[in-house]
């Protein structure tokens, strides 16, 4: 028996099979979570079907939320809590910016639609969809977790406006914490090096940075989305019941 048997996930960031989200929901179904998605349009429904499917999970319980959006996210929990009575984890691992917000100099690429429209995504969206799936959560020990980035602490070029999300995000993190402790949700957030993913597609630099990654880390290696995943899984099991 998994170490996750019993549990029931919404898993909120599913892009493609390389997403950091995709890794999270393989390790957590290998660990006998029941799992429902979210999927940001209908052009990544098909893909989030698939994974589903390939991780014997119920396909029905897949959702549209695009997190911008206060409604999509009330009608994401007002379909699950009619197939299930009650959820015990989210996963929070969305992030966007304009893409021209991470190219060239801080000054230079923010604008107050960058920045209003990264900090809405990528960390609002945080509180949104935990104040939004708090009723369905509470009574049960849950976990919430989101997937942040050390620009939130320490410049990285061209990463910009998201630097500054990320740290509202991890603040977020920490807000929610000592709010829904006393409820007995935890809620976490994985610093993870870069990955190649969908996100890191086609930003400039990336595979140097991929490289700078490699050989400053202890281990001379990226991390995988595996590995990520079994984090994940980790942090929101009654594993890390004090964490
Ligand atoms: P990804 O592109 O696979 O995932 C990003 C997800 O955000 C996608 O599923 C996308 O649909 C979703 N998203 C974007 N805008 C949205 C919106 N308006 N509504 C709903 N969903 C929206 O890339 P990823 O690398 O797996 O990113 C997942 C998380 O991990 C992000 O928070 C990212 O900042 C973080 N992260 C990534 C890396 C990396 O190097 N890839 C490193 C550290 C942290
Ligand atoms: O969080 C991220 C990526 C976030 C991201 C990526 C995109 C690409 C497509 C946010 N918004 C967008 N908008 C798009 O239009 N990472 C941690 C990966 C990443 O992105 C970087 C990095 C790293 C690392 C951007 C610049 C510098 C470093």
């Amino acid at each position: 028996m998994g170490f996750m048997a019993g549990k029931k996930a919404l898993i909120v960031g599913v892009a493609s099979d390389r997403s950091i989200a995709s890794g999270i929901a393989e390790a957590f179904a290998r660990e006998g979570c029941e799992l429902a998605f979210t999927y940001q349009n209908d052009k990544l429904k098909s893909r989030v079907a698939k994974l589903a499917e390939r991780l014997g999970q119920n396909t029905e319980l897949l959702y549209p939320c695009d997190v911008s959006s206060d409604e999509e996210i009330d009608a994401v929990f007002a379909h699950l809590s009619k197939e299930w009575d009650g959820l015990d984890i989210i996963v929070h691992s969305v992030g966007f910016a304009p893409r021209e917000q991470l190219a060239g100099g801080f000054v230079e690429s923010i604008t107050r639609e960058g920045y209003q429209v990264s900090h809405d995504i990528s960390a609002y969206s945080l509180a949104a969809l935990a104040k939004a799936g708090l009723p369905m959560m509470e009574g049960r020990d849950g976990a919430i977790l989101t997937l942040t980035y050390n620009a939130a602490t320490q410049v990285v070029p061209n990463y910009n406006v998201m630097g500054l999300a990320k740290a509202s995000l991890e603040s977020c993190m920490r807000f929610l914490a000592a709010d829904l402790g006393p409820k007995g949700i935890r809620v976490n957030a994985i610093s993870a090096g870069a990955v190649k993913t969908l996100a890191a597609a086609g930003i400039g630099g990336f595979r140097k940075m991929l490289g700078y990654a490699e050989n400053a880390a202890p281990l001379k290696r990226t991390v995988t989305i595996e590995e990520i995943g079994n984090t994940a899984a980790f942090l929101c099991s009654d594993l890390a019941s004090g964490i």
